[in-house]
């Protein structure tokens, strides 16, 4: 039995792990058709057992939520002789779940097995696009455009009416698509006691469109339902729309991720991290979006920050304590390496780095016990080239994170602090009077004692 919850459910105390199933855990070797486990394009037998029999262990690294890339059923062949749809993204079927997965009773163990552990799960949902071979295409022509490609990715026209790399577009503005999708995807929602949905290439389909299927969607939960869009934009105020109009809960944060990737592992200066938390008077509630430092469409930080692990421990910490539904790729909290699709896209390498991942599931376990992190409202302390100070501040709650991006210890005052401090992470103690200094790289986060 569930525990009766005491306060309403927040998405903002949501911290979400990103897998793709066929590279996290094989469980079942039954269903390995066409594994290559050598070629980053074929399947590599990952499927929802083996997901299961990682659930404790997910459990014990603090994140809450699992997003699952598709499962549905995919193209049966190679696209090009080459590529297979291991990554879920090219449906044949909007219903039916894949056979590299497992059984319908797997994704109900799945979920289920989550739930009994407090831990969320939200499946990745594709609606602007079937897959190159999928039958409704030759069933229902009239619901699809014909358009050909995107050409011009500036075009807001192209974008929403041309078809993404080949992928044939759904009409979204008619009602049948529609109702097609609300049927579809419901079904998941219905048959398994999902969460939340995240939803895939939110700027190729119309606003309206969003707006009338997230409704019905959030309607055909029988629980608080969550839906975080892949609103892939760089600019805030790009972004801010769909927030208000889409029937989205939250939104990926890309300008987060490209400035997190600058300041902390390419050494940009700090200040644009500060003029990033500027812009968050763009949207009506900034804790509400979901940063990340990778996914599975990005070269994966370690990578960008060339293996140095105090570049990923200055990300991961800027990633788990500032606000935000922050949101982590598999491999991220052991320094998984990778440069762009499909070799972001490696097995989950369970047992490298053990003490990075003592350093994440620590960063996560302040985040639990401390609503600031969570829910808190944000201010910029003080920022420079090297270091940036914020404050992160809920009722009875309060917090100050200090980061230094320099090759070399730095010393600087922060200005306000309203208390006596006591670093989390190293026990260092500071009076009224807050005077820090940073080694290279480091991170400070700064709690009352
Ligand atoms: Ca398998
Ligand atoms: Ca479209």
């Amino acid at each position: 039995m569930l525990a009766t919850p005491t306060i309403p459910p927040d998405p903002r105390d949501q911290v979400i792990y990103l897998v793709m199933p066929d590279r996290y855990a094989d469980g079942d070797p039954t269903n390995n058709a066409h594994v290559n486990r050598q070629d980053p394009h074929a399947y590599h037998g990952g499927d929802l057992r083996g997901l299961t029999k990682q659930l404790d262990q997910i459990k014990d690294l603090g994140v809450t939520t699992i997003w699952i890339t598709p499962v549905n059923d995919n193209q049966n062949g190679p696209l090009a002789g080459k590529y297979w749809g291991y990554h879920g993204y090219w449906m044949q079927d909007f219903e039916k779940l894949d056979e590299h997965m497992g059984s319908e009773a797997d994704m109900h163990a799945f979920v289920d097995g989550a739930h009994a552990r407090g831990l969320k799960v939200i499946l990745d949902v594709v609606v602007n696009h079937a897959g190159y071979d999928a039958p409704i295409v030759k069933q229902k022509p009239e619901w699809f455009h014909h358009n050909g490609s995107i050409v011009d990715w500036n075009d807001a026209y192209q974008c929403e009416n041309f078809d993404l790399v080949g992928l044939p577009d759904f009409a979204s503005e008619n009602k049948d698509v529609l109702a097609f999708m609300i049927k579809g995807w419901g079904s998941w929602i219905t048959r398994f006691g999902l969460d939340g949905f995240r939803e895939d290439t939110v700027r190729h389909a119309p606003m309206a469109f969003w707006h009338d299927f997230n409704a019905k969607m959030h309607a055909t939960s029988r629980t608080p339902f969550f839906t975080v869009g892949e609103v892939s934009y760089h600019d805030p105020r790009k972004i801010a729309p769909y927030l208000r109009d889409a029937g989205l809960d939250s939104a990926f944060d890309f300008p987060m991720f490209e400035t997190l990737n600058r300041v902390c592992a390419k050494g940009e200066s700090m200040t644009k991290l500060a003029a990033r938390f500027a812009e968050d008077k763009a949207y009506t509630d900034a804790r509400m979006l979901s940063p990340f430092l990778d996914n599975h469409d990005e070269v994966r930080f370690a990578t960008t920050a060339k293996g140095d692990e105090r570049k990923i421990r200055l990300g991961l910490a800027a990633l788990l304590t500032m606000r935000g539904i922050p949101s982590l790729t598999w491999g991220t909290e052991v320094g998984l390496q990778g440069g762009a699709d499909p070799e972001n896209r490696h097995d989950m390498p369970f047992g490298q780095n053990p003490a990075l991942r003592a350093y994440t599931k620590q960063l996560l376990g302040l985040r639990r016990e401390h609503a600031a992190f969570r829910r808190g409202w944000q201010a910029t302390l003080y920022a420079d080239d090297q270091v940036i100070a914020y404050r992160r501040q809920a009722p009875g709650s309060h917090a100050v994170v200090v980061l230094n991006n320099a090759d070399h210890a730095v010393t600087r005052h922060i200005p306000n602090p309203g208390a006596r401090w006591v670093d989390a992470l190293d026990g260092t103690r500071y009076g009224r009077s807050l005077d820090v200094t940073l080694a290279p790289y480091q991170a400070r986060v700064l709690l009352p004692r």
